[in-house]
């Protein structure tokens, strides 16, 4: 598949592009099958709600299996599908690179016990020369704004912020009137069983609390461009794919 000239300005544009339909329904049964086995048995590694809200607490619910390209055959084939290779080769300008450290993984939000996921840039943890850096995100059911729906912020991944825009954990302000105009412009398109968007590791995007009754399950992987290298001895200097 190739993307149109239209498709490539909206992503610059944008920051995020939907690709409506994209993945077949019956891998993301698949997919979602083997994903609900290692969320029910809670497969290390796993990002829980508690980590994520710097919480100290014994419990733990599970918010996020990480390092996901390891754990099952087929999730490693989603994350180096060919049929995406000419599109994300279209959006980097050059060979894309899959990053095992960042975004290599199943995202879930729990019904009822699951946290906002505030404004954020992704790149806020990321370490590389440059930001052409970019992630595929795979619908595996219905993501609807009751269930914890991406939304997003068009043309921020093209704006200059200041420190003083993003609290202690790099969270983009909801409480400074610079921001909330900002916040302002924020769009959001439901999504479906094989939907595909990718966005920009700038893209200032957010997502709500699940308060439907069901999880809202979806893969998540990263990408840079092979010239982009990480830096040498941070986080994101870690192994990596060419594809
Ligand atoms: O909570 C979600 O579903 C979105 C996750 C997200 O944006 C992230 O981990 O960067």
């Amino acid at each position: 598949m190739e993307l149109t000239q239209a498709q490539i300005d909206t992503f610059n544009n944008d920051g995020f592009l939907l690709l409506r339909e994209f993945a077949a329904p019956e891998m993301c049964d698949e997919i979602r099958t083997l994903a609900a086995k290692h969320l029910y048995d809670m497969v290390e590694p796993i990002e829980s709600e508690e980590e994520y809200l710097q919480k100290q607490s014994g419990a733990k619910t599970t918010r996020r299996l990480r390092q996901v390209y390891d754990r099952e055959p087929l999730f490693a084939e989603w994350m180096s599908n060919p049929k995406i290779r000419p599109v994300l080769q279209q959006l980097i300008g050059e060979q894309p690179v899959l990053l095992l450290a960042h975004h290599n993984s199943i995202m879930t939000k729990l019904p009822h016990v699951s946290s906002i996921t505030t404004w954020h840039q992704d790149i806020r943890y990321w370490h590389f020369e440059n930001d052409n850096l970019l992630s595929v995100w795979l619908s595996l059911g219905d993501e609807y704004l009751d269930n914890g729906l991406l939304e997003f912020i068009p043309g921020t991944h093209k704006m200059s912020f200041t420190p003083e825009q993003f609290d202690k954990n790099a969270a983009f302000r909801e409480d400074l009137p610079e921001n909330q105009k900002i916040i302002a412009k924020r769009v959001h398109f439901e999504l479906k069983k094989g939907d595909l968007v990718l966005f920009h590791a700038k893209t200032l995007h957010y997502a709500n609390k699940n308060v439907s009754d069901e999880p809202k399950i979806s893969f998540v992987y990263s990408l840079r461009g092979i010239s982009n290298k990480p830096i040498k001895g941070t986080r994101s200097d870690a192994r990596e794919i060419a594809l």
